[in-house]
C-alpha cells in the first residue's frame, strides 16, 4: 500500500522529528482519552518537548510542569541517565518474551524494587499500566484464596470516589459515577466503603485530617453484612489523587489494617500516584507506616518514559502458588509486555536517579514549605477547602451554580494560556504534583500564579 505520509528519504529521525514538533494538519482519527475531544482539537493544547521542570509548547513557550506529567515524571524531564539506557537498550535488545522464556532485566528491575519495597513485600509481577496493576492484583487475591482452599472468598471491597484505572476490575472497584455508569453491570459481588472526605469538618487541613477514622468502621459493617468468609481483598489509595485528592483521616488507614487482619482479608494499596516519593518515602504504606499485602504501582516507576506496571506482591501469598507439580504454570495471568527490555531499562535508571539525587527525601524537606505556600491561598476568591501531603496539593473551589467544573476549567485554561503553568483539574479541584525536583522559586511562581488567576476568575 501506498502511503503518501511515509518518509521518502533516508532521514527516517529527521522525519520523525519534525512531525513531533509541529501542530498536525489534521487531528480528526486520534480519538484522545478522557477529553473533550471537539472542544480540544477546535483548540489545542500541544506539548513537543521537555526538560527539568518544564515543557515546551508547540507555539514555543515554556510552561512549567506543575502535575509531573500526569502524575509520573518524579524526577522530571529529559533525564539524562533515563534517556541512555533507553536509547541503549532498544539498541542492544529490543523486545524478548517473558513467558516460558527471559531476558536478565526483569529479574535484575525486581530484585531492586523488592529492596525499596515494604516488607513482606518480596515479589513483583510487571504489567504495563496502573490499571493493568489494579486488574492483576485482584486476579491474584482471587487466586490466593482458591489456592490456600477459600475459593469461596471472591467478594472485592473499594470505596466511593476512588479511581483504579478503567479496566473492568479498576471500574467496578472504583468509586467515580461517570467512569462505571456507561459500562453495564461490571463486576458482580462488589461493594464499597465510604469515602473520607469531608469538608465541614476537615477543611484546610495540613496533612492529614483529624476526623473520619470511624469511616474505617464501614469495612466492619460490610462483613457484617456479607460475612468475612466471602470477603477476598479491599483495595484502597492511601491518598487518593483521580477524585481531587481526598487523604485518609488519622488512624484510618491502620484500622482498616486491623479489620482485614482480624477477618483474612487482604489489603491492597493502590500506590500508582503515591509510589516513588510522591508523599516523601518510597511507597505511602512506609509513609503512614500501614502494611499491605499488595502494592500496585506504575507511573513513578519508569519516570513516565515506558509505560510500565508493577505489582508487590507479599510472600505469604506469592508462596501459597508454588506447591504442586513444578511443570504446572502457577498463575495463568501475564502480558506480552510483562518486564519488556525498554521499560526495566527505564525503571532501573530512573531508581538510580531517584537515589542518587535523593528525591524522596527531598520531597519531604519541602514538604512544608509547599504546605505553608498552598495553604497561603486560603482566602482567594471561591476557595473553600486546601488539602496537602508530601508534594500533593489540592485546591477546592466552589462550582459555579449550575456549572460544575467550569470554574476550575477557567483556571486551568487561562494558567496554560496565559501564565505558562500547566495544573490538572477535575471537577472543581485543582491537583498539583510536580515533579520532585522542584525547588522553592518554582513552588512560590506556581501558588503566586494561582492566586493571581484566581483573583481574576469569576
Ligand atoms: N490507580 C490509580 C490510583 C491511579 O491514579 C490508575 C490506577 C490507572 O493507571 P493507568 O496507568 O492505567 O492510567 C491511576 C491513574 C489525574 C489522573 O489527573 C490520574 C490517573 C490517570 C490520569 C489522570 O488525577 N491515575
Amino acid at each position: 500500500m501506498h502511503d503518501e505520509h511515509a518518509p521518502s528519504s533516508a532521514s527516517y529521525g529527521d522525519h520523525y522529528a519534525h512531525q513531533a514538533t509541529r501542530l498536525p494538519d489534521n487531528m480528526d482519527a486520534f480519538w484522545m482519552p478522557f477529553s473533550a475531544n471537539r472542544q480540544f482539537k477546535a483548540s489545542p493544547r500541544l506539548l513537543v518537548s521537555a526538560e527539568g521542570m518544564y515543557y515546551r509548547s508547540v507555539d514555543d513557550r515554556q510552561i512549567l510542569d506543575g502535575t509531573g506529567g500526569l502524575w509520573c515524571c518524579n524526577a522530571g524531564h529529559a533525564r539524562p541517565r533515563i534517556i541512555e539506557a533507553v536509547q541503549r537498550q532498544i539498541a542492544t535488545l529490543d523486545y524478548a518474551p517473558t513467558f516460558q522464556m527471559g531476558h536478565p532485566l526483569p529479574f535484575a528491575l525486581a530484585e531492586r524494587l523488592s529492596a525499596i519495597a515494604p516488607d513482606p513485600l518480596k515479589h513483583v509481577f510487571f504489567t504495563n499500566s496502573g490499571s493493568e496493576s489494579v486488574d492483576t492484583a485482584l486476579k491474584i487475591a482471587l487466586a490466593y484464596h482458591r489456592a490456600r482452599g477459600e475459593g469461596q472468598r471472591t467478594r472485592l471491597i473499594g470505596r466511593e470516589k476512588a479511581y483504579h484505572g478503567v479496566g473492568f476490575g479498576g471500574i467496578s472497584v472504583g468509586g467515580l459515577p461517570n467512569n462505571r455508569k456507561f459500562f453495564g453491570s461490571l463486576l458482580p459481588g462488589v461493594d464499597h466503603l465510604r469515602h473520607t472526605l469531608d469538608i465541614q469538618r476537615n477543611a484546610f487541613s495540613r496533612g492529614l485530617p483529624a476526623h473520619g477514622r470511624e469511616l474505617a468502621e464501614d469495612l466492619e459493617r460490610l462483613v457484617l453484612l456479607h460475612d468475612a468468609s466471602t470477603i477476598a481483598a479491599v483495595i484502597i489509595e492511601p491518598v487518593a489523587g483521580s477524585a481531587g485528592v481526598v487523604l485518609p483521616p488519622e488512624g484510618y488507614l491502620q484500622r482498616v489494617r486491623e479489620i482485614c487482619d482480624k477477618h483474612g482479608i487482604l489489603l491492597i494499596f493502590d500506590e500508582v500516584i503515591t509510589g516513588f516519593g510522591r508523599v516523601g518515602k518510597a511507597f505511602a504504606a512506609q509513609r503512614f507506616d500501614v502494611r499491605a499485602d499488595m502494592i500496585t504501582t506504575a507511573k513513578g516507576l519508569t519516570n513516565g518514559c515506558v509505560p510500565m506496571g508493577a505489582v508487590f506482591v507479599s510472600e505469604q501469598i506469592h508462596d501459597a502458588f508454588m506447591h504442586g507439580p513444578e511443570n504446572i504454570i502457577e498463575l495463568f495471568h501475564g502480558y506480552t509486555y510483562s518486564g519488556h527490555p525498554l521499560a526495566c531499562a527505564a525503571a532501573l535508571a530512573t531508581l538510580d536517579t531517584y537515589q542518587e539525587e535523593k528525591l524522596f527525601e527531598k520531597a519531604i524537606e519541602l514538604e512544608s514549605y509547599w504546605a505553608e505556600t498552598i495553604h497561603g491561598l486560603r482566602d482567594c476568591p471561591n476557595v473553600v477547602d486546601i488539602r496537602n501531603i508530601g508534594l500533593i496539593g489540592a485546591i477546592e473551589l466552589a462550582p459555579r451554580p449550575g456549572a460544575p467544573g467550569a470554574r476550575a476549567y477557567d483556571v486551568f485554561t487561562r494558567c496554560f494560556h496565559e501564565e505558562n503553568l500547566l495544573i490538572r483539574v477535575t471537577g472543581d479541584v485543582i491537583a498539583l504534583s510536580p515533579p520532585l525536583i522542584i525547588e522553592r522559586d518554582h513552588i512560590d511562581r506556581i501558588f503566586h500564579t494561582l492566586a493571581d488567576v484566581l483573583k481574576r476568575t469569576a
